[in-house]
């Protein structure tokens, strides 16, 4: 049992800590992975040999950069390409590149929440590819959207990378996307990237690596509490748990009690009891099929104008258009 006192709640993170560990289950949003020690922490994940998503999606942009620069440039005109959650754009260097010595006119709109991420993005890619316009925009994905519905001319590509959707239930992926839809015109796309259901164990292995970076990764949400909350998780007495099921697609992060205990949160003036192997549920990472998707874009008025896919079909890019 909690011990219930009124406290009062300065931030969403607080808000949805006091909620989500008041709850039962409990939850916390994986959104909260990310500071620092989070973004380098994803980085490391990201190059580790059992993630195989990033690799498969950068195979995809280099095999296929041909096609897919020369779709966002089907209808001839220059156009902007957004990134939504732009993070260190290694993937989208790919395709600047390529458009760049394309001589195709556009630029480059990287949307990110961490204005860091985005000086660190610009100041690499003015070095690598001086020739290519860009114009960071700092914010969140939807207040960043409705502006750009309210004040873009140009035509718009946007992409949403590294199956970042996964990260959303069904639910809200198709709240997402209607977002989006909300801000195309006729001749606007929308490139985006969708993991796909494959051998259970690939999965579960790309969650659970042997080295503890995802473990880390997970539990980094209770260092922030600890450090944001004067907090006292203790790390040590949690376990990081991963499950994958094949049926629904959709892979689940846990941080698990390994004995009853009392974790104390002084800024939300909050005392929350763990039973033993007791569960605080952190993340989704659904993975899709061609039918899932098609789905999605059915739920959100989009349709699928092109696909494209690795050599052994691991990991998708979808183009949508209105
Ligand atoms: C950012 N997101 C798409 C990653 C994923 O695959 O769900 C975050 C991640 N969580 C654990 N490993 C990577």
């Amino acid at each position: 049992m909690q011990e219930k006192t009124i406290p009062v709640l300065n931030s969403a993170f607080e808000e949805e800590v006091y909620e989500g560990l008041m709850a039962f289950p409990k939850y916390l949003s994986s959104k909260y992975f990310y500071d620092e020690i989070g973004d380098k922490l994803f980085q490391d994940i990201m190059a580790m040999p059992e993630y195989y998503l990033t690799n498969c999606e950068f195979n995809i942009l280099k095999k296929h950069k041909e096609l897919i620069t020369s779709i966002f440039h089907s209808e001839g005109d220059s156009f902007s390409l957004f990134e939504l959650g732009a993070g260190d754009g290694k993937k989208t260097k790919i395709l600047l590149e390529h458009l760049s010595k394309k001589n195709i006119a556009f630029d480059y709109r990287p949307i990110d929440i961490s204005q860091n991420a985005l000086h660190q993005l610009v100041a690499s890619a003015n070095k690598e590819l001086p020739n290519v316009e860009i114009n960071p925009i700092q914010g969140t994905y939807f207040d960043t959207l409705k502006n750009i519905a309210e004040e873009e001319e140009k035509r718009k590509v946007i992409l949403f990378l590294g199956s970042n959707i996964g990260n959303l239930l069904h639910p809200q992926a198709v709240d997402f996307l209607k977002k989006v839809c909300a801000v195309l015109n006729d001749e606007d796309l929308v490139f985006m990237g969708f993991d796909q259901k494959k051998n259970p164990q690939q999965i579960l292995d790309a969650y659970n690596d042997k080295a503890g970076i995802t473990e880390a990764f997970n539990k980094n949400i209770l260092t922030r509490i600890n450090t944001e909350m004067d907090a006292n998780f203790n790390l040590d007495k949690f376990i990081h748990w991963e499950v994958y099921d094949p049926e629904t697609g959709t892979a689940k992060s846990y941080l698990v009690s390994k004995e009853e205990q009392d974790v104390t949160i002084k800024s939300l003036d909050l005392k929350v009891h763990f039973d033993t192997w007791e569960s605080i549920h952190t993340e989704i990472s659904q993975k899709y099929d061609d039918k899932v998707v098609q789905w999605l874009a059915e739920q959100s008025g989009l349709k699928i104008t092109a696909q494209f896919s690795d050599d052994q079909n691991f990991y998708k890019n979808y183009i949508f258009k209105k």
